[in-house]
């Protein structure tokens, strides 16, 4: 039984794919605990990656949630998803934490992967510790690893430990705060020991270091150092942990997940350091008793569940929840526990709960108290990766739209999109393995089995001459015959102008009603060009034409448009255009050559590159590059960035394609046709 006064805390995992955030995950809950018995992702047994798709691929490919008691405070971890192609889902869930831990590798280079986590933070706001995971592997000094995360970081990086080495392996640590030194046991909680004689004047030199960095935000601290006093440990610790709390530093832990070394002290920092809801709730601009939405999912055999973290007063089970559109439902409340839900009559504020028969979407606020709340506004990057889909079996399509409706919503990184011009059912999120999850879960939960391409590339053709062209329909069956006969100027039009139509009939040569006639004919035929694309930019004037009195019709005079148009484009030397789209790429600079070679190799053109703003060591690359090279880049670029290139895009201009290429696109789409 819990008391009232006592807090709960929401933690992040986040960081690199592979760093070990789910095994940390394990490791956590076995040390609070709450696991008897310690699982192992590569086995297949941890808490976390529990999903078949997180288990098939062995990592994660969504965010693991468990929360368990520590020392009588609840913490709630969010284990969030390292790889690119899944990360995107996990950022909903991610702006609603107290803290997040960024797990790296103790190798500099790979640490440095963390960049775009930890200045994502940084832009957030959301308070956040280094956790440097597989301790066990690390060799030698870890100072070139804490500078090259500096380097990286607008706020300082504070080595709350100091490793003890010996024989070149981290066999426990110096806590710089405590000011005591704590050894490794694989398998039991550290063994305190006397700071050893050799280490003193190196734990002295970076406990100094680090109270100057403290001593940056408390003037007191600044004078004590200056006049060689020694700090109070307990005005030490509140400095830390005020400092922490505002996202003023990002102290610096050292540990293995995997050996379970230094993680009850990470324990202890985040009950003591991580600060209490109401500061994510200032953060998401929440106010009053509401619930927010991190994720929902159709996974389980109970329908869908919204996951939700509960600010404001207690929310009892029972309670009426306001929708944001306006829909009331009442609250069925499960406790999240480690890998399992617990019904639970209700939940703090601070805690994490699951809703059922509640039909909310992630990000969304539901209330306790009868307002209808407007979500948070959350930025969300653009798709980097689509695949046209289609049932196997015709039979199949409203079963996969239902199933695609669902999985859209598990996953707020998908889109979904309908092409009206290529009646296309386009799948997009950010990468190969992003989207094959999706396919995998339709075979496996839903049973249906889907083909994919790549989406159709929205060529176009236009002309390069004029002509005067005429167009006769004339047709006598039986009775009544078809008469229509017109005579069209037809003329390039300006660039993005699409079709324009005029007319300079006199004298009633084509009667007035039949005019709209001629223009939807002209039309028609543009939908089709001689190359098998749609003709854009084309300009037609009416000129002149005939009628019969009674064999000419609306009909007559469309069937007359459609035939001079479709005659007459062919020869005004129609030529192939291709979409363009404008690409700013972000990457580190280091492997910016090798970019620029990859673009000009998918005859991308570079419009110009210059290190991207407050992203020390990285480059932003301006470029416009066609659609039909840009739908596979990003496997491309990742490639060469070790995962970290992104981009953002739109379409920009049609641009003429001639030569080969173009001849091999005409014949591609007449063998389709
Ligand atoms: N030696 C060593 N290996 C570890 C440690 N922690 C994790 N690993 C291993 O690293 C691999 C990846 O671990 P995960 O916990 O799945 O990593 P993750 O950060 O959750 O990866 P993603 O979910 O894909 O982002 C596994 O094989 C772990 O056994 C550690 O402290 N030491
Ligand atoms: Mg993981």
């Amino acid at each position: 039984v819990r008391a009232a006064s006592e807090s709960v805390r929401v933690v992040g995992l986040v960081g690199p794919a592979g760093a070990g955030k789910t095994t940390l995950l394990e490791a956590l809950l076995f040390a609070s605990g709450a696991l008897a018995r310690r699982g192992d992702v590569a086995l297949g047994t941890s808490v976390g990656d529990s999903s078949p798709e997180a288990r098939r691929r062995g990592q994660s490919t969504e965010i693991n949630l468990a929360g368990f008691d520590f020392l009588g405070d609840r913490l709630v971890i969010i284990d969030c998803p390292g790889s690119a192609d899944f990360s995107a889902a996990a950022d909903p869930a991610l702006a609603a934490v107290d803290l997040a831990v960024v797990v790296v590798d103790p190798q500099p280079e790979k640490a440095l992967l963390a960049q775009p986590a930890l200045q994502a933070l940084e832009r957030l706001g959301i308070p956040r510790a280094v956790f440097v995971n597989k301790i066990d592997q690390a060799r030698g000094q870890l100072d070139a690893l804490i500078g090259a995360l500096q380097g990286v970081s607008a706020t300082p990086m504070v080595a709350r430990q100091l490793p003890l080495i010996e024989d070149g392996r981290v066999a426990g640590f110096v806590d710089l705060a405590l000011e005591r030194a704590f050894v490794y046991r694989a398998g039991e909680p550290s063994r305190q020991i006397d700071i050893p004689p050799e280490t003193l004047a190196d734990e002295d030199q970076a406990r100094f270091h680090m109270l100057e960095q403290l001593s940056e935000f408390d003037d007191a601290l600044l004078e004590q150092l200056l006049n060689d006093a020694s700090p109070a440990r307990d005005e030490v610790f509140a400095d830390l942990v005020a400092d922490v709390q505002q996202g003023k530093i990002t102290p610096i832990f050292f540990g293995s997940a995997h050996e379970g070394f230094g993680v009850r002290r990470l324990l202890k920092a985040l009950r003591h350091e991580t600060p209490e809801w109401p500061g994510a709730a200032r953060r998401l601009g929440l106010e009053g008793d509401c619930a927010y939405v991190l994720g929902v999912s159709h996974a389980a055999q109970m329908g869908k569940l919204a996951f939700a973290r509960q600010f404001g007063a207690e929310l009892r089970e029972g309670v009426e929840l306001t929708l944001p559109n306006r829909m009331r439902a009442r609250a069925s409340i499960s406790a999240v526990e480690a890998g399992a839900l617990r019904k639970a009559s209700s939940c703090r504020p601070g805690d994490v709960i699951a809703l059922a028969k509640t039909d909310a979407m992630t990000g969304q606020l539901l209330s306790a108290d009868g307002r209808v709340r407007e979500a948070p506004a959350q930025v969300r990057t653009s798709p980097l990766y689509a695949l046209a889909i289609e049932a196997r079996d015709r039979k199949d399509d409203v079963r996969l739209s239902a199933a695609l409706a669902k999985l859209t919503e598990e996953d707020s990184s998908l889109t979904l999109r309908r092409d009206p011009a290529t009646q296309e059912t386009v799948l997009e999120g950010y990468g190969e393995a992003h989207l094959q999850i999706t396919l995998d879960r339709l075979r496996r939960r839903y049973g249906l089995e889907v083909a994919t391409r790549f989406p159709a590339t929205g060529y176009r053709e236009s002309i390069r001459k004029g002509v005067v062209q005429r167009g006769r329909h004339k047709k006598q069956t039986g009775g009544h015959g078809q008469f229509g006969d017109v005579l069209v100027e037809i003329k390039p039009g300006a660039r993005g102008s699409g079709f324009t139509f005029s007319q300079r009939i006199s004298g009633g040569a084509v009667p007035k009603q039949w005019i709209p006639a001629v223009e939807q004919g002209l039309k028609d035929a543009l939908e089709h060009g001689p190359m098998g694309f749609a003709v854009v930019d084309v300009e037609a004037v009416l000129i002149d034409g005939s009628s019969h009195s009674v064999d000419s019709s609306e009909a007559a005079f469309r069937a007359a448009g459609r035939l001079a148009m479709s005659e007459g484009l062919r020869v005004c030397e129609p030529y192939l255009l291709e979409p363009i789209d404008r690409l700013v790429i972000s990457a580190p600079s280091s492997s910016t050559p090798r970019i620029t070679a990859a673009m000009a190799a998918r005859r991308g053109q570079i419009l110009g590159f210059e290190p991207k703003p407050l992203w020390p060591g990285w480059d932003e690359i301006r470029a416009y590059m066609p659609e039909g090279e840009r739908r596979d880049f990003i496997l491309e670029l990742r490639g060469l960035t070790q995962g970290l290139g992104v981009f953002e895009t739109a379409f920009d201009h049609m641009a003429e394609l001639g030569g080969r290429l173009a001849d091999e696109i005409v014949k591609r789409q007449k063998q389709v046709a």
